[in-house]
């Protein structure tokens, strides 16, 4: 069914100003959505339709829960329902092999009345890392992990053949590698009864026959590293194999083959890359895009879902990869992204779906901790093996116990985070906190990942009880500054941070009423400059309460938690 357009009228357009999104009017909300679609750390997407609702997978790596399930019925307005990993024994974790989630990309799929989702948990040996979950409801439960022998490397995806067939597509190092950043596609059917895999594996997209221009290709442009992300679909009789490659960074971009059979030989799109920013500036309203998955709507139409990132402030990605949505047009032999054009491009505003408009209920920008379990968007770093949170419904507090464990290592500290999901932010929170020693501190903190943070903390110093800022920046060996302190004396301490795109204020207050400025004008891009996981993550921010490598008995309250964003 051919797809209706909208031209985009321009008395629609907003004109951008620096709001995290473009604030659409009223009027412009009925034809246009704005990107992203899903705010924060949320890369790697991956969507499945049942009837007339959607759902979508995002990875998470070492975040606990993992895998978050968002649902939508108009493909703009997601609500976050659960994780696939909500229980440490699914993973099976345990200290021989590899006590660390490290959870890279996921596939979400649904096949009669069955829900998959397969993925790789890094945090195991190379060989032995791919698993699936499965459930009959997306918000959960989800099963043990399946883990797949012989699957190696990452990005695995699952498709569903009319003929019942199931088929792993992923990809792994090459044998023989012909350029260093080689990348191979291979595809194997699995049974899903044992998940093991069956029959032979086939390399399907080899990037070395390109490179060796042993492949009539004629796209020189066609970067050839890192070839991953892989996705099968079924259109028309044919195959078609959807590849991210180019790396998930600056030249990061979508191609797509074709064949008449499932283990081919596939053939390009001579059009590839079908999507990508990469020619945009390095501080373009959004960049990075790939890694993309695509869905054909109840009304015949196609759309891509892809992670992308939003720059400020230069070219610094503090929000880190979240998800995106463009228009396909998929009415010839190729899917052609973003038809209205510019072709192959993610905008910031694209016009809607023809679905109807299915907003979901706001959320609260305050958490009183007046309920028996966290709410969704809490997480924490790598799995608690032992509850030291606490819910006192009664009182409506949220009490986290002070552990040894310090927030920058790769361990699991005393902190419970949500994802920043915007450039302007504020977040509060009411804290009760008396430091006994010196090596005791809780407060507020924003991280990056174990080596960029800002920390507000209450500590002990001389005998007095400090509220300290401090900065902690990976340079050649991390620096952590304290940046300011003063002397508090209350019990109950209101901490606050305030963004502005990158400059950040630091406020505290002893009655919730008179606030002070701790220090201001700090330079927020620390948070983008991530090393290692950190590049994939994105910035948490949160309540954290540490004796730094000592024992203690002391514990910290957090009365209420307060973030909204614009
Ligand atoms: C993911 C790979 C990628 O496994 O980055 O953006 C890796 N794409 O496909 C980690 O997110």
């Amino acid at each position: 069914m051919k797809s209706c357009y909208f031209i985009i009228p321009l008395f629609i357009l907003p004109i951008l100003t620096c709001h995290s999104q473009i604030e659409l009017s009223k009027k412009g909300q009925e034809y246009y959505y704005s990107n992203p679609i899903i705010t924060g750390m949320n890369p790697d997407p991956s969507i499945c339709r049942v009837g007339e609702d959607y759902y979508l997978v995002t990875s998470t790596f070492g975040f606990y829960p993992g895998l978050p399930i968002y649902h939508s019925r108009d493909l703009v307005h997601w609500k976050l329902i659960g994780y696939g990993i909500d229980r440490p024994s699914q993973l099976n974790l345990n200290e021989s092999e590899g006590d660390k989630i490290n959870l890279y990309a996921a596939t979400i799929r649904y096949n009669k009345g069955v829900f998959y989702i397969i993925n790789t948990n890094t945090g195991r040996r190379h060989e032995d890392r791919n698993f699936v979950i499965t459930a009959t409801n997306p918000a959960g439960p989800w099963s043990e992990a399946h883990y797949i022998e012989g699957a190696p490397r990452i990005d695995p995806s699952l498709f569903f053949d009319d003929d019942g067939k199931v088929y792993y597509t992923g990809n792994d190092t090459a044998a023989n590698p012909v350029f260093e950043k080689q990348r191979n596609i291979w595809m194997q059917e699995i049974d899903i009864n044992t998940w093991k895999l069956v029959g032979n594996k086939v390399i399907v997209v080899d990037p070395g026959n390109y490179y060796k221009g042993l492949v009539l290709s004629g796209k020189e442009n066609l970067l050839l590293d890192f070839f991953e992300g892989p996705h099968v679909y079924k259109k028309d009789g044919k195959y078609y194999l959807l590849i991210s490659h180019g790396g998930t960074f600056w030249e990061h971009a979508v191609s797509i083959w074709n064949s008449d059979s499932i283990f081919g030989p596939y053939v390009l799109d001579n059009k590839n890359p079908i999507a990508t920013n990469r020619d945009f500036s390095h501080n373009s309203y959004i960049h990075h895009t790939g890694h993309a998955d695509m869905v054909e709507t109840q009304n015949g139409e196609w759309w891509m879902v892809l992670l992308g990132t939003r720059p400020y402030g230069g070219d610094f990605t503090n929000l880190g990869r979240e998800t995106c949505l463009v228009p396909v047009d998929w009415s010839g032999e190729w899917p052609v992204v973003n038809p209205l054009g510019p072709v192959g491009r993610i905008m910031p505003i694209h016009r809607r779906p023809n679905l109807p408009n299915h907003p979901w209920e706001e959320k609260d920008i305050r958490d009183n901790f007046d309920t028996k379990k966290l709410g969704l968007d809490w997480n924490f770093m790598q799995t608690p093996k032992e509850v030291w949170w606490h819910l006192d419904a009664p009182s409506g507090k949220l009490k986290i116990n002070l552990r040894p464990e310090i927030i920058d290592k790769n361990v699991n500290p005393s902190f419970i985070g949500q994802r920043q999901a915007h450039k302007n932010f504020t977040a509060i929170t009411k804290m009760e906190f008396i430091p006994k020693v010196e090596n005791e501190t809780a407060g507020m903190v924003i991280t990056r990942d174990v080596s960029n943070q800002f920390q507000l903390v209450k500590t002990l110093k001389n005998g007095a009880e400090y509220l300290q800022l401090i900065r902690k920046e990976v340079v050649n060996d991390k620096i952590e500054l304290i940046i300011a302190e003063t002397q508090v004396s209350s019990k109950a301490l209101y901490l606050k941070m305030e963004a502005l795109e990158q400059l950040f204020t630091f406020s505290f207050s002893e009655d919730g009423k008179n606030w002070k400025i701790l220090a201001k004008d700090q330079d927020g891009r620390l948070l983008s400059n991530a090393l290692g996981i950190g590049r994939f993550t994105g910035t948490f921010i949160g309540m954290y309460a540490t004796s730094k490598g000592k024992e203690s008995s002391n514990s910290a309250l957090f009365d209420w938690f307060e973030y909204s964003g614009f």
